[in-house]
């Protein structure tokens, strides 16, 4: 499973707050151990926390223009977080998709943007919500895999590996 998080911000974050510590007791005699430091706690403590897992796309046959990316995103954090952009060197541009019944027949429809209720989470999954990527720039091949980015109003931009699977 992939389980992408902003784990490496708040580190950089936890960090900072270690690096200002350790200049607040550099005058003592014993300086804090830092090892002993609880970071889980800082974690959660944190304001926001979004998690992308599950990332992946199917794999497509190389005359394929566009494909599509699926993944499940949670909100931890107590304020509501929306996603209003995403982008991949697998792609010209991608967009968010939500497939619609139109005139008896279903349509893709563009959404702006997706938002993701405070301790909710949202699922792209084929058939629904999903992520679209136009002008495919390589194929996709089962077994790859290739990274693509989410950018958040509130929180930083998340990258996640798409894994590429074959279709069943
Ligand atoms: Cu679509």
């Amino acid at each position: 499973m992939i389980l992408v998080t902003l784990k490496r911000a708040i580190l950089v974050g936890a960090v900072a707050l270690c690096s200002s510590m350790t200049l607040v007791n550099a005058h003592e005699k014993a300086p804090m151990d830092h090892g002993k430091m609880d970071h889980s706690k800082m974690n959660h403590s944190s304001k926001s926390s979004i998690k992308v897992h599950m990332a992946w796309s199917r794999s497509l046959p190389p005359v394929a223009t566009n494909g599509a990316v699926y993944l499940m995103i949670h909100n931890y954090s107590a304020q509501a977080e929306t996603l209003i952009s995403a982008s991949s060197p697998m792609a010209k541009q991608v967009m968010f998709h939500r497939n619609q019944s139109h005139n008896g027949s279903i349509v893709m429809a563009h959404q702006d943007n997706v938002v993701i209720k405070a301790g909710g989470a949202v699922m792209f999954k084929p058939g629904a919500q999903h992520i679209m990527l136009m002008g495919l720039t390589k194929p996709l091949v089962a077994g790859g895999s290739f990274p693509m980015t989410l950018n958040f109003e509130h929180e930083k931009s998340v990258t996640v590996t798409v894994k590429v699977k074959a279709l069943q």
